[in-house]
């Protein structure tokens, strides 16, 4: 008798134990960029309202400024499972697949309407690319319009020439190469200390980037808004942990994916504008490049555009033909 209570006791213990395994997930999500930053504030939220509205079955718990995985670890955290979740800037992704860095070629999408066409052009082959690797998509969204900081005023490309250009991305790397720079793969998490150390003093990044890494504590006076391209971060789930789901949640997921994609892009337009002028509120120059230099600016863009639709193949090629 009393070894039958002990089984039976084991045995309830074993199948109450097996059912909260089944029903309650936790997923780490890991995002590069500062807690204060408008696309991991939006991803958090996102983490919180799934959570609230799974009813006990998932809660994500938001990892930002890259404490759980740095920028360049994200996507291969979260394809091997060692994060579930996270976020990742698509266009520093270019060799996992060329179509990834569409939204970073200069002048192909210069304003919000053209950066939604554009994403809506190449989102299906990203999302089956991704797909492939085991990923599943969730959303994306732009960083406002690129321009170029200088802790030296820049009037011609003579003046860019030599400079050391931090970068974040093939693009970025190749505009330098093309202007004569010399460029440095930096982590925005890392922008500070390379301009205070002197390891660099120029940049192609949003008004956002440098509001919020306050670039002119560290002697960058200029920004120079050249708006040639909006660069987006996307929102991606590892296979495993989604099929791991009942469909109810997965289906909450997604619909709350949709719900923060929406205010991440009306988000990013605020700071398109609101950014740029904390810039110059904090005592910058902001302005815009002169003709010059803006058409050396779209003769790089066209060189680089002969050379994305090389690498990217037919499926660029259907992406470009979709967009236009
Ligand atoms: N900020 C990120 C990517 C694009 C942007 O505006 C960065 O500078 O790394």
């Amino acid at each position: 008798m009393k070894l039958l209570n002990k089984l039976l006791i084991i045995f309830f213990a074993f199948l109450l134990n097996s059912n909260f395994a089944m029903s309650a997930e936790k997923w780490d999500m890991a995002l590069a960029y500062g807690a204060g930053n408008f696309h991991s504030a939006n991803a958090t939220e996102f983490a919180k309202n799934v959570t609230e509205k799974s009813g006990g079955k998932l809660t994500i718990v938001a990892h930002p400024g890259g404490s759980l995985y740095k920028g360049g670890e994200i996507f291969r955290a979260v394809r091997t499972g060692q994060a579930q979740i996270g976020e990742r800037f698509m266009s520093a992704l270019g060799k996992e697949d060329p179509l990834l860095e569409v939204d970073s070629q200069p002048f192909l999408a210069t304003s919000y309407d053209d950066a939604m066409k554009l994403y809506q052009a190449s989102k299906q082959e990203i999302v089956k690319g991704l797909d492939a690797k085991g990923l599943i998509f969730l959303y994306a969204v732009p960083w406002p319009a690129q321009g170029l900081y200088s802790k030296k005023e820049i009037n011609s490309i003579a003046d860019l020439k030599g400079l050391k250009f931090r970068a974040y991305n093939s693009a970025t790397i190749r505009i330098a190469e093309l202007t004569g720079m010399a460029p440095t793969k930096i982590e925005a998490a890392e922008i500070s200390q390379a301009f205070s150390t002197g390891a660099v003093e120029s940049m192609i990044t949003s008004p956002t980037t440098g509001k919020n890494s306050k670039i002119w504590e560290n002697g960058v006076g200029y920004f120079y808004d050249i708006a040639a391209w909006f660069p987006k971060n996307m929102v991606i789930v590892n296979k495993d942990a989604w099929n791991k789901l009942d469909s109810g949640t997965q289906k909450l997921i997604m619909s709350e994916a949709a719900v923060a994609e929406k205010k991440g892009w009306e988000l990013s337009k605020k700071g398109n504008v609101a950014d740029k002028k904390a810039l110059a509120d904090a005592g910058m120059k902001v302005g815009k490049v002169n003709s010059a230099l803006e058409k050396h600016f779209q003769k790089v863009g066209a060189t680089m555009a002969d050379e994305w639709k090389a690498k990217a193949g037919s499926r660029g090629a259907s992406v470009l033909a979709a967009y236009k």
